[in-house]
């Protein structure tokens, strides 16, 4: 029944998180430290909506509106990689807009076989063995795998059918389509008796179309009155319209006139709204319209329909008599509805082809570079660095490891990050954030990037006393070189004040 048509679901995808890499030495027989062997972590799973002519409905996905993708495996030594999570396939029907939660149209998807990446799977981290150059051949540490992308989509359905009837409630349009197609909607004289949109296939010589027969609209239904205009999303790919007009209501301040004028002014405000959603549509108020005088077959109604079309007919319109009870008028008017979906095709295919939907894939800002912004805070300048690169970097890096974070300092340094942070006015201690939001903040110490500190970890004191280019054995090296000057200069210090001593001692 009504209630199982869903046409709108909100979706919460999460792709899988890539692996971590693995930092591992080879242990031979004769050679217990053979280089790295620290395999890379697998790529966590994307998820993906794939259009799918076969689907019809988002049914499944109000049942059940969190769906995720599998993580990436970690890396392990001997070289033996983590698999890549496995890709969780999302069948959507033809006419499924995607909307971000604040209504922004983020993919249409018409096109049978199209790929939307809903969540993209985060990195695999790299193990040791594929972090070790010339410079650096077993490095003591891996990168770890990046999160994968976690989003709340809107999914709408749009019917796609050629040409919409509409009208008032009981004007007859499921009639029509009943009489029309193979369609068999439920007809009945009560207001609202249809629910939700009917599809029905017409041939017309050798034309078929679709045809879609939707929920009644009355006076306000713009702000929501009657069933609203919430089926038009169904017209809205529609090449054409046809008004479907009572011939037969005895409703006080209503006439065939009015009544199509009060349909229009609600498709108009509709079209505010096709607007809005930013898409290439022509407002459904400029598209190729027919009339349709319904219940002719009523003494009344063919008095009627003969006082009213020279009126509508001054407006533009194109009329037809007709009555879907008695079958009168029905195949000139499916010739005329053929006509304009003909009309409608040749013009499509006069465009230049549409090229097949690709993987819309949001990305961050710049994919290459980073920017360095200053912010003015109570406690003096904090200097932020936005970009996919050092953002990406920041996760990778296991911040408890002090060789991962000099890694991290040499990344940044060559991708010119502290040559802006000179430029930007930073001096050694300003505060440095890199990444939106809380970031992670650093105390700046132009020759490398040290005393990281990862906010909402307080507690766990991730300040390192030293970090750089320099490898593990050669900080230590430098170290001792600095303990055994401080030693000299004490020696000498020394030395000096028991000269300075003699010296009075033989003076006094
Ligand atoms: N005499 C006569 N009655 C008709 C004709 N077309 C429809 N009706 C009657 O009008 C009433 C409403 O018909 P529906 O086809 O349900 O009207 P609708 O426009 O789909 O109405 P909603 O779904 O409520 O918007 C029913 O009782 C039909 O039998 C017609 O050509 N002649
Ligand atoms: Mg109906």
């Amino acid at each position: 029944m009504a209630t199982e048509f869903i046409d709108r679901v909100t979706l919460h995808v999460s792709a899988g998180d890539g692996g971590n890499g693995c930092a591992s030495i080879r242990r031979e027989k004769f050679k217990p430290l053979g280089g790295p062997d620290g395999a890379n972590g697998g790529d966590g799973g994307d998820v993906v909506l794939l259009v799918d002519d076969q689907t019809t409905t988002l049914l499944p996905y109000h049942r059940s509106p969190h769906r995720s993708a599998p993580n990436g495996g970690i890396g392990k030594g001997d070289l033996r990689h983590g698999a890549d999570g496995e890709t969780l396939v999302l069948p959507v029907p033809v006419g499924t807009v995607v909307k971000s939660t604040a209504g922004e149209v983020i993919a249409d998807l018409v096109e049978p076989g199209t790929e939307f990446v809903a969540a993209a799977g985060g990195r695999g981290g790299l193990g040791n063995a594929a972090l070790a150059s010339t410079k650096r051949k077993a490095p003591g540490f891996a990168l770890l795998g990046e999160p994968g992308e976690t989003r709340d989509l809107v999914l709408e359905l749009k019917s796609v059918a050629d040409i919409a009837l509409i009208g008032f409630p009981s004007a007859g349009k499921s009639s029509l389509i009943a009489a029309l197609s193979a369609a068999r909607p439920k007809i009945a004289e009560y207001p609202f008796t249809t629910l939700v949109p009917n599809l029905g296939v017409v041939e017309a010589g050798d034309v078929r179309f679709t045809v879609a027969d939707v929920p009644g609209l009355i006076p306000g239904a713009s702000e929501g009155r009657g069933l609203g205009l919430e089926f038009l999303r169904h017209v809205e790919r529609c090449a054409a319209l046809v008004h479907v007009i009572d011939m037969a209501t005895w409703e006080p301040g209503r006439d065939p006139v009015s009544d199509l004028a009060t349909i229009e002014a609600e498709l108009a405000q509709y079209a505010v709204d096709i607007a809005h959603d930013g898409g290439d549509l022509l407002p459904l108020t400029e598209r190729p319209t027919l009339v349709a005088l319904n219940k002719i077959d009523i003494p009344d109604g063919q008095d009627l329909a003969d006082i009213v079309r020279a009126d509508l007919e001054a407006a533009g319109y194109r009329v037809f008599d007709v009555s879907a009870v008695s079958h009168r008028g029905l195949r000139e008017l499916s010739f005329a509805m053929a006509e304009l979906v003909a009309a409608e095709r040749a013009r499509r295919e006069a465009e230049p082809a549409v090229p097949e939907r690709i993987v819309i894939r949001p990305r961050a800002v710049d994919d290459a570079g980073f920017r360095v912004t200053v912010e003015e805070t109570a406690d003096g300048p904090v200097f932020r660095i936005l970009g996919d690169k050092p953002e990406r970097w920041i996760v990778q890096t296991d911040f408890a490891n002090d060789e991962a974070v000099g890694y991290l300092g040499d990344r940044l340094e060559r991708l010119g990050v502290e040559e802006e942070l000179f430029k930007a006015g930073a001096v050694p201690g300003s505060t440095v954030v890199i990444g939106p939001g809380a970031g992670v903040v650093f105390d700046w110490d132009p020759t490398m990037v040290g005393g990281a500190e990862l906010l909402g970890q307080r507690g766990t004191d991730l300040r390192l006393e030293e970090t750089g280019r320099a490898s593990r054995k050669e900080r230590k090296a430098a170290f001792h070189e600095r303990m055994d000057a401080k030693a000299e200069a004490r020696a000498e210090l020394e030395a000096e004040r028991l000269a300075e001593k003699r010296a009075r001692e033989s003076g006094a």
